[in-house]
């Protein structure tokens, strides 16, 4: 087992909810994520250091460097097996943002064609802004925009692009490198299935172009599907603003009846919350005995929720059993991605119902409820229903809610942060000039139950600010921060003494909430604009971005596109690369002379901060600026 996976007898124990829930838990006999993870220990080494294959079938194979197994059937060897496992862990990441992208360009297109009533345009400055950009008619009638906008990024997706829209906000420093080196995505849809391709048996036989494959691969996820993602969200369900919130498991009611979003896409949860809203439904809630209808969120469609509505967040990826676990939930309405398979079976030892919402999404034993545009109003009406009446059925006696809930400020979308700076970059460019902002750290993503939960986002963080950095978060580390007073205002007392000042004279937190996975799109389109305005490419900037608790395919896809736009990237956790050295060396070291970055991989989250601060240091020297 790999040194950064021993899963420790206290990693449950982080926060007070998860260890009293964990309690809850065995004490009703339910199996959790930890336990399956120890059953599970210890894990396969081949498959930890990427060196097993199982891509056909005159295998599988696992392969022993420097012995006589040090090849597979085929031939490839450690390096080659690798990258190959590597290439399709991007893929998978990639097509998975990228497909989600899809879905909101769907939804605009039938908005554009007159095809659903459920949907509208919340931010028609923002549709024509697009449509100027890419290019095409902005004014006029606002389904025609729309229309238009969503035919641009279908041609995208395929074999057609004249060249990603969004490729264009990019320094043209870095365009030309990518040119360069042949890694300038070109479709969204192409670049993934160009992966399966190439990582197919006697395609693709040399690790570094398939590393470099995986690099294009990641980039037409992060400048293209998970861009449409978050720009066409805006547009339909508006430009994030800052508000207030909370967030842990004390945003559940227990006088309430609770629905739990979860998953990814605004595009079903908008409708749910919409539903629980209606008077009519409202009133049959009363009658069933409820005060009313609470709607909080898990992982990123929580994030989602969160950024644009304010809605609570009740918790992300490693506490998504234990809200089941609170007896308090009446239902869990799912999307797609990061949602654990056990859910169905835990929500079956309660109340709670687990619905499904979407074709792509199929969890047996769920409720299944298949919306499209067309039927989303209905849908939702039904789903908040189907809560009101598991509600009736809810056993007081096994409800506990163990916390009380934290304030939170969310919201901040680029265009929240640019315009609270008068709509132009320069302030932001002073206060790193002055160091009053040395630099800026984006830490993003999940949880992993092989480490101590929320533990790594926060101390990392906590490393940060004190050194006046500021720090962007995205996806399930949110919560983490939340949780530790991070994201309000107050927490500039955790902060350096010039960061703190400056948050405390904008009444801003030291750690802002931008968004969910696919919103770190909004952070390299950040470092675009600010690389833009001093006239450097991105790998100039004193900027880094960090996943410590990752465990997906799609952080690993992030982390690359980050890497490859030139953001030095820190991973808590190796990806399953270790069997390479040819691969590790290019990941740790070899990529900063290909995209002037790397990763740094280090599982200590403040030996971590530290790493990051001596970068941020070097890059604000190499401007000609105090470190
Ligand atoms: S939900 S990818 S556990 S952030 Fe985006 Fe959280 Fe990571 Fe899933």
């Amino acid at each position: 087992m790999c040194e950064f996976a021993k899963p420790s007898a206290e990693c449950s124990m982080w926060t007070q909810e998860t260890g009293r829930l964990i309690d809850k838990a065995r004490a009703e006999g339910l199996t959790l994520a930890w336990d399956r993870l120890a059953k599970q220990t210890p894990q396969c080494n081949f498959c930890e250091m990427g060196l097993s294959c199982a891509k056909c079938v005159m295998g599988p194979c696992r392969i022993i460097p420097g012995l006589d197994r040090d090849k597979g059937v085929c031939g490839a060897n450690a390096d080659l097996t690798v990258a190959r496992n590597f290439g399709r862990f991007v893929a998978g990441g990639s097509a998975a943002h990228s497909d989600h992208g899809r879905d909101l360009v769907e939804v605009l297109y039938e908005i554009g064609c007159g095809k659903t009533t459920a949907y509208e345009i919340r931010d028609e400055a923002k549709l024509r802004k697009l449509a100027e950009e890419f290019g095409l008619k902005s004014d006029g009638d606002v389904k025609a925009v729309a229309k238009a906008v969503a035919e641009r990024l279908f041609l995208d997706y395929s074999s057609l692009s004249p060249g990603l829209a969004f490729l264009k906000r990019l320094p043209k420093a870095r365009l030309e490198l990518w040119d360069k080196l042949a890694i300038t995505p070109r479709g969204i849809d192409r670049e993934p299935v160009e992966m399966l391709h190439r990582t197919h048996m006697g395609v693709d036989c040399d690790p570094v172009s398939l590393c470099l494959h995986a690099a294009r691969t990641s980039l037409s996820d992060g400048w293209g599907g998970s861009m449409a993602g978050t720009e066409i969200s805006d547009v339909i369900f508006g430009v994030p603003s800052p508000n207030k919130t909370k967030v842990n498991l004390g945003v559940l009611k227990t006088d309430m009846v609770n629905i739990l979003v979860h998953g990814h896409s605004p595009v079903v949860s908008e409708m749910i919350l919409a539903a629980a809203a209606d008077k009519e439904i409202l009133a049959e809630a009363k009658k069933a005995g409820a005060a009313g209808i609470n709607i909080a969120g898990l992982c990123c469609t929580g994030n989602e929720l969160l950024m644009r509505r304010g809605v609570p967040l009740a918790g992300n990826h490693m506490m998504t059993e234990l809200t089941i676990v609170t007896g308090a939930v009446e239902a869990i309405v799912a999307d797609y991605q990061c949602i654990m398979p056990s859910l169905v079976n835990i929500a079956q030892c309660y109340h709670t119902k687990f619905v499904t919402t979407s074709d792509k999404g199929h969890f047996p034993g769920a409720e299944r409820f298949h919306f499209t545009p067309e039927n989303a109003r209905e849908l939702a009406g039904q789903v908040v229903r189907l809560a009101v009446e598991a509600f009736k059925k809810r056993d007081p006696n096994k409800v506990f809610i163990p916390v009380e809930p934290v304030e939170i400020m969310s919201g901040f979308s680029n265009e929240a942060i640019l315009g609270a700076l008068g709509g132009t970059p320069n302030p932001l460019i002073e206060a790193i000039k002055a160091g009053t902002v040395r630099g800026a750290v984006g830490i993003v993503g999940c949880n992993n139950p092989k480490l101590k939960q929320d533990h790594h986002h926060v101390a990392l963080a906590q490393e940060l600010i004190k050194k006046d950095i500021l720090v962007l978060v995205t996806g399930c580390a949110t919560s983490a921060m939340g949780k530790a007073g991070l994201l309000v205002p107050e927490g500039a007392d955790q902060a350096g003494e010039k960061l703190a000042s400056l948050c405390r004279t904008l009444g801003i937190p030291p750690v802002l909430h931008v968004g969910s996975c696919v919103d770190n799109s909004r952070i390299i389109q950040l470092c675009a604009v600010l690389a833009n305005a001093i006239g450097v490419d991105i790998s100039a900037l004193p900027v880094a971005a960090s996943a410590p608790e990752w465990y997906s395919e799609k952080a690993a896809a992030i982390g690359l596109y980050a890497v490859a736009t030139g953001i030095t990237t820190h991973l808590g956790l190796p990806p399953l690369i270790l069997g390479s050295p040819l691969v590790t060396n290019l990941a740790v070291a070899g990529l900063n002379d290909v995209v002037g970055a790397c990763f740094i991989v280090e599982p200590d989250p403040v030996k971590a901060g530290q790493l990051l601060d001596a970068h941020i240091a070097a890059k604000r020297q190499a401007l000609g600026l105090q470190p």
